[in-house]
């Protein structure tokens, strides 16, 4: 067994809820598409079907596709022997499938950048490389849990969007839901809003699902009732993921973040995003330079293939929108908690090193 098979199955020993592995020389997938009614695994044994597996949401959350970035590279080493050629393809391939989410652009580019000067890469160097990557995404899900979880009071309501958690990131509870789940495992009587996310319905179908999984109490709601649940008190914290956070801490989120965002500030609810230092990204100034992703309009005006909205109506789908800082009440890192002003702490934490 391959020392990196070795590493998964310990994974495996850890009760972690793992979206991607690797087994048997493939690459394994939970198809994300069919949950919850269907926990159905796929096998994946080229980088090409991995990419279109990211493209059309069969792995989706920018920790999980960061991590699934890593495997789409080893895997093209393993299948090319590491030749750069076949490196730099395969890189240019899996960063083309999601512009948002920077976690999978980075993960690629640490892969790069231990490929470099070698025409052809040993596959331990590869290896080792994924290894570390995925020890450290576990490792900041433990940290930010816990640094999340110490705003989190006994008796709270906290309110989600979409699904950060588990499956979207590497197994414990992704960014979001680590921070509930610490927050549940410290013995806080806590209980959860999940918003539903249309179109892809991320809330209802993976974020019920998992923390039902987890034992924690969750009510769910559509995405236009969040302003109604914080008006009549019933919310008290919003955390949520972040594909993106610009150097000012503007947050590329879900689309229906902002709204929530706007509610709570006129709630005085305080709205938390929990992410990573992986996530900030230092090359854009504001949430304006973030590439928002446009889907196939036709997810508005169908639902599970069942046409909705009247033939010929125009629809669109942006499937991330912006949040600017200054309707967040921190972010939470594995650093610790970071607040305004945002620019400035940001910086600092980027010298920061991991307790
Ligand atoms: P973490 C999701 O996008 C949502 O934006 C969600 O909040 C985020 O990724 C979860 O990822 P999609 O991939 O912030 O479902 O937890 O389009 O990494």
């Amino acid at each position: 067994m391959s020392k990196l098979e070795q590493f998964v199955r310990n994974l495996k020993d850890q009760q972690l809820l793992l979206s991607i592995w690797f087994e048997n020389g493939a690459l394994k997938l939970i198809n994300q598409l069919k949950l919850p009614h269907k926990e159905e695994i796929l096998t994946i044994q080229k980088v090409e079907d991995l990419a279109e597996a990211i493209r059309n949401m069969t792995i989706r959350g920018s920790g999980a596709i960061g991590i699934a970035g890593a495997w789409g590279m080893y895997l093209a080493a393993l299948h090319s022997g590491g030749t750069r050629e076949e490196m730099i393809r395969a890189a240019r391939l899996l960063k083309s499938t999601r512009p948002t989410a920077v976690n999978l652009m980075k993960t690629i580019d640490e892969i790069m950048d231990c490929v470099n000067g070698f025409e052809m890469t040993p596959i331990d160097r590869i290896e080792a490389k994924v290894i570390e990557i995925l020890e450290r995404q576990l490792q900041f899900e433990h940290l930010l849990g816990s640094h999340g979880a110490n705003l989190i009071n006994d008796g709270d309501t906290v309110l989600t969007h979409c699904h950060s958690g588990a499956l979207a990131g590497s197994g414990y509870g992704g960014r979001a839901l680590s921070v509930i789940r610490k927050a549940y495992e410290q013995g806080k009587n806590i209980q959860v809003i999940a918003c539903e996310t249309r179109p892809y319905l991320q809330g209802a179908r993976i974020t019920a699902y998992e923390l039902q999984k987890f034992g924690i109490p969750v009510t769910l709601i559509t995405d236009n009732m969040s302003g109604y649940c914080m008006s009549v008190g019933r919310v008290q914290k919003v955390v949520v993921g972040s594909d993106r956070v610009a150097a000012n801490g503007d947050l590329a989120n879900k689309i229906g973040t902002y709204m929530h965002a706007l509610a709570a500030k006129e709630h005085d609810i305080p709205f938390y995003t929990a992410t990573s230092s992986h996530t900030i990204d230092f090359s854009i100034q504001s949430g304006a330079d973030i590439e928002v992703e446009f889907r196939g309009a036709e997810e508005v005006t169908s639902l599970n293939g069942q046409r909705l909205a009247p033939k010929g109506v125009e629809a669109i789908y942006p499937s991330f929108d912006i949040t600017p800082n200054s309707y967040l009440s921190g972010i939470i890192t594995e650093k610790g908690v970071i607040t305004h002003p945002f620019s400035q702490n940001l910086q600092q934490l980027n010298s920061k090193v991991v307790q």
